[in-house]
């Protein structure tokens, strides 16, 4: 083995690598091999106290620099995670087991992100706003919130990172991080970025571990705002925790049931390519995957076909090689999942049209026999609300073919019937029906001709229902991690109020 794979990776509290107070440690583990990556110190309550502690103390110091000077330290972030995009993608797709275009994708995105977050240091902050009252100036300023804590999933273990910290930092705000525990030598390699960077003792740390370190995280009124990417189930137990005290913010981005409406006005090779990369790229396992294609009677039997053939051949295999679609899914436990729910759509009447979910031996690389592989299962179901199979979130390329007759108000009807509310797309060449799509879909990501993944880091990431509140990415994160202060200065001796509001003071003598 290694010394990556045998050396016990730390914790980063308070500028230095910690044990922490645990006893326990953890292994990363290649989702393609089921090698033994990396072993990490697995964080306690304790050690999240300990990160808080520091987080804290380093505030006010940070807080005073000015933001381009803050935005100095995370430009060093920017040009390592560029230099170092084929190395770390690599890294990415033997740790979540990403198909490698998509692995250097992930480091890509981290650093569009730490470019948008350290340029918009150097762009207007704020707003000056007319008073009604010539003698005033008004202003709405922003300050940082405090201690930030980021709690991180594995599906995008190097780009989601950056869409909380970079923001975060560069608003002046101090962080208590923790990496999803299928990826913490991403985690890892992101913290030995911020050291070798020069971010002050205190102003970044990391605490490897699971659910409990990130319980800690939310459980500790010291941190003032969360940020989290994950799972629905999670993401509603935080806000429920924060939303009841006072003074605390959350932003959530959860998962989604996505779909893709396919009118009878689109055009086929689009609707094809988008489905398929909606569907299948990431293994099914981006937030913004498509579990629901909803399609139009009149070309139903054309994309049905032309699908099925295509998710037959789709190619499944080692995620390094660079003529690989699919890699494996993350862990047994997802491979678990996607047989459940494919199980299910059987017993609630799923024709199945396409089931290489156990892959069969011969498609499983050589060397790859302890790797989580699954293929694609597609079936195609009558669409009724009670079914759970196309409402709930499956995290794998597990796909349903909804046929819809009539017009696209009624696709309207079965693309906004989850209770996510993600992203999708409409495929169409008729302006109208597109548009349409765009002012009803239930959907904080849309697209329209395009598959719906592949959001670009300046726009808004979130969703609405149970997909999220906040979007916590790029300009919307500044929401999260800032207060906005309303200040208005007065220029004169006198004292005039707004509105019409009478600033005499009478006394009992008038
Ligand atoms: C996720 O789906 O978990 O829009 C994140 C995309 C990527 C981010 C996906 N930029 O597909």
């Amino acid at each position: 083995m290694s010394e990556q794979a045998t050396e016990i990776h730390r914790h980063y509290i308070d500028g230095e690598w910690t044990d922490g107070t645990g006893e326990e440690t953890f292994t990363s583990e290649n989702p393609a091999t089921g090698e033994t990556l990396g072993t990490f110190v697995r964080g306690t309550e304790e050690d999240v106290e300990r990160a808080v502690d520091a987080a804290e103390a380093a505030f006010d110091e940070w807080r005073a620099m000015s933001y381009i000077d803050r935005a100095e330290v995370l430009w060093q972030v920017y040009h390592e995670l560029r230099d170092r995009t084929d190395e770390l993608g690599e890294i990415v797709t033997m740790e979540c087991g990403k198909e490698i275009s998509e692995g250097k994708a992930d480091v890509v995105e981290a650093w569009h992100m730490v470019e948008w977050a350290a340029g918009n240091a150097r762009r207007p902050h704020g707003d000056v706003v007319p008073s009604e009252i010539a003698s005033k100036d008004a202003y709405m300023r922003r300050q940082p919130r405090g201690v930030v804590g980021c709690i991180t999933p594995w599906n995008f273990p190097v780009a989601i990172p950056f869409w909380h910290m970079a923001i975060t930092l560069v608003e002046g705000n101090t962080v208590v991080w923790k990496p999803a525990e299928q990826t913490p030598w991403c985690g890892q390699i992101i913290a030995e970025m911020m050291t070798d960077a020069g971010v002050p003792d205190g102003v970044f740390n990391l605490v490897q571990g699971f659910g409990d370190a990130g319980n800690a995280i939310v459980e500790d009124e010291r941190v003032d705002t969360v940020l989290f990417t994950g799972s629905a189930e999670v993401g509603h137990k935080i806000d429920q925790t924060i939303g009841g005290q006072p003074g605390r913010e959350v932003s959530l981005e959860m998962g989604g049931k996505n779909g893709i409406v396919i009118t009878e006005e689109a055009d086929m090779d689009v609707a094809l390519h988008s489905a398929v990369m909606s569907s299948f790229k990431t293994t099914g396992q981006r937030c913004v995957s498509s579990e629901r294609l909803i399609v139009h009677e009149d070309v139903y039997d054309e994309f049905k076909s032309e699908f099925v053939d295509l998710a037959e051949k789709v190619a499944v295999g080692d995620p390094l090689e660079e003529d690989t679609f699919m890699g494996p899914v993350v862990d047994e436990s997802q491979v678990e999942k996607f047989h459940k729910y494919n199980e299910l759509a059987r017993t609630e009447g799923a024709n199945v049209l396409v089931d290489r979910a156990e892959l069969p031996q011969e498609e499983i690389p050589d060397g790859h026999e302890d790797g989580h592989w699954v293929g694609p299962f597609v079936y195609e179901v009558e669409y009724d609300p009670d079914l759970r199979c196309i409402h709930e979130e499956v995290f794998g390329p597990h796909v349903a073919l909804i046929e819809y007759s009539g017009d696209i108000e009624r696709a309207m009807e079965i693309h906004n019937d989850v209770p996510y509310g993600l992203a999708g797309a409409i495929i169409s060449e008729d302006y109208r029906q597109i548009n349409h799509y765009r002012d009803t879909r239930k959907a904080g990501l849309a697209y329209a001709n395009l598959p719906c993944i592949g959001a670009e880091v300046q726009l808004p990431f979130g969703g609405v229902g149970k997909s999220g509140k906040g979007a916590p990415s790029a300009r919307e994160a500044i929401e999260a991690v800032t207060e906005r202060t309303a200040w208005t200065v007065n220029n004169s001796k006198d004292i005039q109020m707004a509105q019409g509001l009478s600033a005499d003071i009478t006394t009992q003598d008038d």
